[in-house]
């Protein structure tokens, strides 16, 4: 049976949902305007006023928003409130810059709680199970926002946060935690603790994940229910839209509805700025036009990714977005050609490896060089030298029809790349260095 938190909204028609999104995006847009002096002049810089946005057909004509916007106008360029009205901050975790933070009101946290009660409900969730957040709880947004959806769903909350891995494998046992909330690469660590503490998918009641906050192809997906004995779920955020709930997967797990009520969703070509049709691979855009302490208009995620609008077998009727390639920032151009390490993940996956594995690219006499590092796992330990490179060279020729260039593989000891508690670090660009 399909669980919904909030059915009315979540199996609303489309002529519901486009009145809502018109009535909001404008009331929105004026609240942008009276309040983010920095976007009220890239408004006027168009020459745009509020009256000129009438519905969402008149979306495509806002200025967007991009990173670079956020960290010019950091700390508190963006904000649609005074501080005396928010409550809290978030914050990524600035790898690839400056941090960018993200306020909240009292009622921009309950609309974000909302969308993760949400996805824990398409889940399978209810007040009957035990949810471990096992996503770092802090600046990040993964853990507030799963522990905020987890007490609305009424379930047992498990704040577990991220690392102590053994300790999280007493609770699952001890406490019987039947859904599971980490990073996908997490999961994978902790299936593969699992195992080596003799423990098998039969000895824990764990029967979902609700996994995130990195790209992870669906050989993974694949990979973790397998190991863990349970169906994985997708969700997906930013923490400049809130983080985790913007969209999750439901029961038909292909593909995440993304809540348009309250954000709406664009794919644009990242080159020129126009506006994609449905079914067409470009980066997302998103409006956000609920939520006022952090109030972002046509911001520019730099994820890559393609909308569906076909009915769902789960009875919702918001519009499902695939899962994201990758980060156009993570993307790689190896000789000219375009990698995602999900496609790398993918070969090796489907070759019987399990997702530990690094990229190393560097350049010799100006020509970019691909080398795969990927653990052996025991089962396929031997001291066969002959075995061993007729293994490279599958994953060798695997690569080269998925990617179009050659890799180097090099098989490595199980157990010999740091495993993550977060999300996992896959790249190492020596170019960039
Ligand atoms: O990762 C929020 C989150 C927490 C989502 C827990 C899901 C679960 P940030 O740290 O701001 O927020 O990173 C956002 O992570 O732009 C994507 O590039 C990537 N990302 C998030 N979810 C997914 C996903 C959180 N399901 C950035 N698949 C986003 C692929 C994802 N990439």
């Amino acid at each position: 049976m399909e669980h919904y938190f909030q059915k009315e909204i979540e199996c609303a028609s489309r002529e519901e949902i486009i009145a809502i999104q018109n009535q909001k995006l404008v009331e929105q847009v004026q609240h942008v305007w009276d309040n983010v002096p920095y976007y009220r002049k890239k408004m006027e810089d168009k020459g745009l006023t509020p009256g000129d946005i009438k519905s969402i057909d008149d979306l495509h004509k806002l200025p967007f928003l991009s990173k670079a916007d956020l960290r010019e106008a950091y700390p508190y360029g963006l904000a649609g409130v005074p501080m005396k009205d928010c409550v809290r901050i978030h914050s990524t975790s600035g790898t690839t810059g400056k941090r960018v933070v993200a306020f909240y009101t009292q009622a921009d946290i309950d609309l974000w709680e909302d969308c993760c009660a949400r996805a824990i409900m398409a889940a399978g969730g209810t007040s009957e199970d035990v949810c471990q957040v096992a996503y770092g709880f802090g600046l990040f947004t993964g853990g507030a926002g799963l522990n905020g959806g987890s007490h609305k769903v009424g379930c047992l909350t498990v704040p577990t946060s991220s690392g102590n891995t053994e300790r999280q494998i007493m609770f699952i046992r001890d406490l019987s935690t039947t859904i599971l909330c980490c990073t996908p690469s997490y999961a994978a660590y902790l299936a593969e603790t699992m195992k080596e503490m003799g423990m098998s998918p039969e000895d824990i009641p764990l029967k979902a994940g609700i996994f995130g906050a990195e790209a992870w192809s669906e050989e993974m997906r694949q990979e973790i229910q397998n190991t863990l004995g349970i169906k994985a779920y997708d969700i997906y955020g930013l923490t400049e839209l809130s983080g985790p709930g913007v969209a999750f997967e439901c029961s038909a797990q292909d593909g995440m509805h993304i809540n348009e009520d309250h954000f709406i969703a664009e794919i644009i070509d990242p080159d020129t700025g126009e506006v994609l049709p449905d079914g067409t691979q470009g980066e997302l855009v998103f409006t956000s036009i609920s939520k006022k302490a952090f109030p972002l208009l046509r911001y520019r995620t730099r994820d890559i990714c393609t909308l569906h609008r076909e009915k769902c077998s789960c009875g919702r009727t918001h519009v499902k977005m695939e899962k994201p390639k990758g980060r156009s920032d993570d993307m790689l151009i190896i000789r000219g050609v375009n990698v995602f390490p999900s496609q790398i993940e993918a070969v090796l996956l489907e070759h019987g490896y399990q997702a530990n594995y690094q990229i190393i690219v560097g350049r010799v006499n100006n020509t970019d060089t691909l080398d795969v590092h990927v653990e052996m796992t025991p089962e396929m330990f031997t001291d066969d030298v002959m075995e061993i490179r007729n293994r490279q060279n599958e994953l060798v020729a695997g690569l080269k029809s998925m990617l179009g260039i050659k890799a180097k593989v090099t098989l490595v000891d199980h157990k010999s790349i740091t495993r993550s508690e977060g999300k996992a670090v896959r790249v190492i660009d020596n170019r960039k260095i």
